[in-house]
C-alpha cells in the first residue's frame, strides 16, 4: 500500500509494520502538568492527541502492533545519568515532587500516558531513560520478535524523543514514517524544523506524511 509522504511516496507493509507513539504523557501535556509549570503552552502538543487517536483506533481496528513508551526513571533514580540531573538548571528537578507526582519517574501519575492514548491490555509499554526508545531499553528486541521492519512514529515532541527515536531506528535498520500531524512541540518552528530533517536529502532519516494520507490506506 502506498502512502503519499515526502519526500516520495512510502510502501506500507501492514505485516512488517507497528505504530510508535512516543511520550504522550501526563506530565508533558496535561494543563497542570510538569510541562505546563515550566512555563510551555501545552496546547501545542494538546493538538496532536485528536490526530493520535483517530490513527490509534484505526490501527487497533486492522491488528496492527501498537507500541507506547514513556520517558522517565526508576524510583532510586539510579538509571539517572548525573548529566541529565543537572542539565535545565530549574529550581524542579527530575525526582522532585510535581504537580502530578515526582517528575519523570515511574509509577507516578504525572509519568503515565493520557487517558485519550491509554494502552489497551496486550500493547507493549516501553519504559525508556533516555530521549531515544532504543536506548536501554528491549524495545529493538520486541520489534525483531515480531518480525517488525517498519515504524509509523507519532507523538512528543517532534525535534526530541521522536527525532532520536527516528535516528535510532534508522540505524537499526528500520523504515520510519512520522505522522506530522500526529506529532508535537511546545516551539511551533522546532516541529517543522524536525520534520524538515526527516524527509531531507531524499529523507535521510525517513518519510513524513498527514495522518489523512495514513488512514485512506489503512481504512
Ligand atoms: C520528549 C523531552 N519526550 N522533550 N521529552 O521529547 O524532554
Amino acid at each position: 500500500m502506498l502512502v503519499e509522504a515526502e519526500p516520495y511516496d512510502f510502501s506500507l507493509r501492514l505485516s512488517a509494520a507497528a505504530l510508535l507513539i512516543i511520550d504522550m504523557q501526563r506530565d508533558f501535556l496535561e494543563p497542570g502538568g510538569f510541562g505546563e509549570m515550566l512555563g510551555n503552552d501545552v496546547s501545542q502538543l494538546r493538538r496532536a492527541i485528536g490526530p493520535n487517536q483517530a490513527l490509534l483506533s484505526a490501527w487497533r481496528r486492522i491488528g496492527g502492533l501498537v507500541i507506547h513508551t514513556r520517558e522517565g526513571h526508576r524510583p532510586d533514580l539510579a538509571d539517572l545519568p548525573p548529566t541529565k540531573y543537572r542539565r535545565g538548571r530549574g529550581e524542579t528537578r527530575i525526582g522532585d515532587p510535581g504537580p502530578m507526582g515526582r517528575i519523570l519517574v515511574r509509577g507516578e501519575p504525572g509519568h503515565d500516558i493520557i487517558p485519550e492514548l491509554y494502552p489497551a491490555a496486550g500493547e507493549p509499554v516501553v519504559d525508556k531513560p533516555g530521549k531515544g526508545a532504543f536506548h536501554a531499553t528491549d524495545l529493538h528486541a520486541i520489534l525483531q520478535n515480531r518480525g517488525i521492519a517498519q515504524l509509523v512514529v507519532t507523538g512528543v515532541t517532534t525535534e526530541v524523543c521522536v527525532n532520536t527515536t527516528v535516528r535510532e531506528a534508522n540505524d537499526r535498520g528500520y523504515d520510519c514514517l512520522v505522522v506530522a500531524d500526529c506529532c508535537a512541540s511546545y516551539f511551533p518552528e522546532f516541529h517543522d524544523a524536525g520534520l524538515r530533517m526527516i524527509k531531507a536529502q531524499g529523507g535521510i532519516f525517513g518519510w513524513v506524511a498527514s495522518s489523512g494520507a495514513v488512514l485512506q490506506v489503512i481504512k
